[in-house]
């Protein structure tokens, strides 16, 4: 019997569960980042969110409601094992326990993320991902959760955008855990990462469990076009194409990390004899995070970067100014295909949405009909995909409540469901309604 495809939403343990320092729980970098003055937008402060910790019956009651068959969560790695490795927090892993259980109870699949960015604190102390004893930690606290809920959770995702992690939090700085790191720095936290997906993988495939590592990607378009003409803008599109596209992808679907130099390294560096035989082949599918494409331009010799970003011209954008392009996600997923061939495991579109400034009326509705013509468009290109070919086993939107969104604190509402963040009140937008619909004809 095929398994059916996956309709679900998705979210991240720090964006929406508050509760930082309840049941054992310890800091994990976000804490400790987003307290820095100036580090989040308007000071906002991640120590409720959601509420979910506490409100997590009512958010599984909204699942029901939308009809989904499957909800991407993350385990929060500091409340299980606070320390980052060693004793395991059983009242960490029960919040979970109860959690999949309340998912089963409505049929609805349960997809849990090892790592969505709150790395514990203690482990940063340590030298965080410039560190191999990370990944190795990782491993150890991926084999505690699955002894815990492999029993009713068989396909697991490692990493969430380790890329953005990689790039925002160790060389840009402007996400937790705030560090400025130089390429080779960076490219070495990059390897310390795909380690610990590699050994994770390890641990879940020995109990029988499949391993998804989810990536963000986005076609790449040289501003000055392809082919005659391209020129310079080509070049930084390659560039930026093997930071984004391939960094993380290269090494697990064809056992080596591509050409780094048009980055500024001649290699990657702290891999050692085995780590790709370990980390290739380690995926049994591949989440993809799509929003938008990106626009690339050549930069002046001596620039910091090798490439520039340029705006798309005639396309909407959302509230955070990302342009929206429905078929690119269609190109993203026929490009895996093209460039990976059979060494390509199933895809799983594991998030896409876009933020508006939502608001509810006086009649009680959200209108974000801006969202739903969105999510249609990415719905119908993964939709055209199949058509074409692609093994695309799932769809997540991003996300379900308006959440904390990283840097930009509560600014950016993704949600199907709006959260006032004064009293947590949760009123399900139209595109709920939208999304519930299209999910009950589509299963
Ligand atoms: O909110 C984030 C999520 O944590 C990772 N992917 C992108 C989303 C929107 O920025």
């Amino acid at each position: 019997m095929s398994t059916p495809f996956l309709w679900g939403v998705a979210s991240a343990a720090f964006q929406v569960e508050g509760a930082l320092a309840e049941d054992g729980r310890a800091p994990s970098v976000w804490d400790v980042f987003s307290a820095r003055p100036g580090a989040v937008r308007d000071g906002h402060s991640p120590a409720v969110a959601c509420d979910h910790y506490h409100r997590w019956e009512e958010d599984v009651e909204l699942l029901e409601r939308l009809g989904v068959n499957a909800y991407r969560f993350s385990i929060a790695w500091p409340r299980v094992v606070p320390t980052g490795d060693g004793a395991v927090n059983p009242a960490g892993l029960d919040f979970y326990d109860r959690l999949v259980d309340a998912l089963l109870a409505r049929e609805i699949t349960p997809l849990p993320t090892l790592f969505h960015w709150d790395l514990p604190q203690a482990l940063e102390e340590g030298g965080g991902w410039s560190e191999r004893a990370t990944a190795h930690a990782f491993a150890s606290y991926a084999a505690k959760a699955a002894d815990r809920l492999g029993d009713r959770v068989g396909r697991w995702i490692t990493l969430n955008e380790p890329l953005v992690h990689a790039t925002y939090g160790h060389a840009l700085g402007v996400h937790a855990p705030g560090r400025t790191l130089e390429v080779p720095g960076v490219l070495e936290v990059a390897h310390h990462l795909l380690l610990a997906h590699g050994l994770a993988a390890a641990e879940l495939r020995s109990r029988g469990l499949e391993a998804v590592l989810t990536n963000n990607y986005s076609p790449v378009e040289p501003a000055g076009g392809s082919g005659a003409g391209g020129g310079p803008d080509e070049e930084a599109a390659r560039a930026y194409d093997t930071l984004h596209n391939r960094l993380f992808t290269d090494p697990v679907l064809t056992g080596a990390y591509p050409d780094v130099s048009a980055l500024g390294a001649d290699a990657v560096p702290g891999v050692r004899a085995g780590d790709l035989d370990l980390i290739a082949g380690s995926a049994d599918g591949i989440g993809v995070n799509y929003y938008n494409p990106t626009r690339v331009t050549a930069t002046e010799p001596g620039a910091g970067l090798p490439f520039g970003f340029g705006e798309i011209p005639g396309v909407p954008v959302t509230g955070f100014g990302w342009p929206v392009v429905p078929e690119g996600l269609e190109r993203m997923i026929l490009l895996l295909g093209e460039r990976y061939g059979s060494a390509l495991p199933p895809l799983y579109v594991t998030e896409n949405g876009c933020s508006y400034p939502d608001a509810v009326s006086s009649d009680g509705r959200v209108r974000d009909r801006d969202r739903i013509a969105y999510l249609e468009g990415h719905v119908s290109a993964v939709e055209a995909a199949r058509r074409r070919g692609a093994d695309v086993r799932g769809y997540f939107v991003w996300t379900l409540t308006d959440n904390f969104e990283w840097a930009e604190g509560y600014h950016q509402r993704f949600g199907l469901v709006h959260v006032d963040h004064a009293t947590q009140a949760r009123t399900p937008k139209d595109s709920f309604a939208w999304y519930r619909d299209l999910v009950a004809a589509r299963r």
